[in-house]
């Protein structure tokens, strides 16, 4: 098949798992097209089956804002006809779903079909997604979707509260591509960063208000007063300078330390003993599955969907989102020496559960149903 990703090129989840789907897709043998204004940040090497389309945005004195919709719109058009890609899919549902909607529009006027599937990821849904000056957009262009899928029940379910979305939604959680993530033997960089053998506790994401990283400073601070811990910090975002100043400002300098954007993150989770992720809202927690596949638990909070991830009492544990007391009291008996290998073996086993493998095929079922309904249907037009 010749398949069409379009999504943002950033470290956001969105991006990385429409990156790694892609990767995976060229490697069973599917003609990949990836259609974004950035080279993808996983996608760094030379594949015969990717093939990257970048979207030019022009600005022009008149236009106050520069209109990446239009844009990535016309790319779609262009990229469709001249490679003949049979299906498309779109991850973040802004603006990327209605992109997709007006390109598949403009394309069935010069008498070529393309189906679109749109992938729901989190925040598309739960925070911008719903906000008025979007909602409409989104409930419509999400029902012209040919087929649609969520990363969880819960973002499903959230999707089906906020929107009037009639179209039929297919859970497909995120997945992890064990082959790169796991626990490797790095202890000169464990010993480079806990020369006294403290236990270190990690944090990654892109730092906006979601993920409340001033939680995480939080039980850190009470953690490292218990026991000998260091704090890594992973990612960049509007949050980070906040942070940084708070760590300062309880005078963490010794004990934190802030990586920025890394590109090989399963190095430093293969080294660490306990993933924080208390956020406000999560729609899957891809960050957590991939920390756990290196044989990491998780202390997080309970939002979205991450209780489809993250198992109470035994991969980690769970609390109310801003319920840092429980965070710490949780995060101190998981790194009980007594406990702490059983925690992590137990992380490894449900990270288990969400292999590329057992994924991959149901998104390729998805795009071969698309194509062949919608192949039917313009069969069905012509003959009437
Ligand atoms: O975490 C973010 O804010 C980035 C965001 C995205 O869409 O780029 O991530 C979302 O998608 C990931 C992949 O499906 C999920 O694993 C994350 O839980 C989800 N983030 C939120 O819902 C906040």
């Amino acid at each position: 098949m010749k398949i069409g990703i379009i999504c943002y090129p950033t470290f956001g989840g969105s991006g990385v798992v429409a990156t790694e789907l892609g990767k995976a897709l060229a490697q069973k043998g599917h003609k990949v097209h990836f259609i974004t204004y950035d080279q993808p940040n996983r996608l760094d090497f030379f594949s015969e089956n990717i093939f990257y389309h970048k979207v030019e945005i022009r600005s022009y004195p008149l236009f106050k804002y520069p209109s990446y919709e239009l844009s990535l719109a016309s790319k779609i058009v262009h990229v469709v006809q001249y490679e003949k890609l049979d299906v498309l899919h779109v991850h973040y549902a802004i603006p990327h779903a209605s992109a997709a909607f007006m390109a598949r529009q403009i394309l069935a006027s010069k008498g070529i079909i393309i189906p679109f599937v749109t992938t729901l990821h989190g925040t598309d849904i739960t925070l911008v997604g719903k906000d008025e000056s979007y909602e409409p957009v989104v409930t419509f262009s999400i029902n012209e979707s040919n087929a649609v899928t969520s990363v969880s029940d819960s973002l499903k379910n959230e999707t089906y509260e906020y929107f009037a979305v009639q179209k039929q939604i297919e859970v497909i959680p995120n997945f992890i591509d064990l082959t790169r993530f796991k626990k490797q033997k790095k202890d000169h960089f464990k010993r480079a960063i806990c020369p006294n053998n403290e236990k270190l506790l990690i944090h990654t994401s892109n730092f906006r208000k979601v993920k409340r990283v001033e939680d995480v400073i939080q039980i850190f601070d009470r953690v490292r007063q218990e026991i000998p811990a260091k704090l890594l910090f992973v990612g960049d975002g509007p949050e980070r300078q906040r942070a940084e100043a708070l760590s300062k400002e309880l005078k963490m300098n010794e004990s934190v330390r802030f990586l920025g954007e890394i590109g090989e993150i399963e190095e430093v989770l293969s080294v660490s003993d306990l993933f924080l992720m208390p956020s406000e809202k999560e729609s899957f927690g891809l960050a957590a599955l991939e920390a756990m596949a290196c044989e990491v638990p998780v202390v997080s909070s309970n939002a979205g969907g991450i209780p489809e991830l993250n198992i109470h009492g035994k991969t980690g544990f769970m609390s109310q989102v801003g319920d840092v007391e429980d965070m710490i009291k949780n995060a101190l008996l998981i790194l009980d020496d007594n406990n702490l290998s059983t925690f992590k073996a137990n992380a490894l086993l449900r990270a288990q559960e969400f292999t590329l493998d057992k994924i991959l095929p149901r998104y390729e079922a998805v795009y071969e149903r698309v194509l062949l309904e919608s192949r039917r249907a313009d069969k069905k037009s012509k003959q009437s």
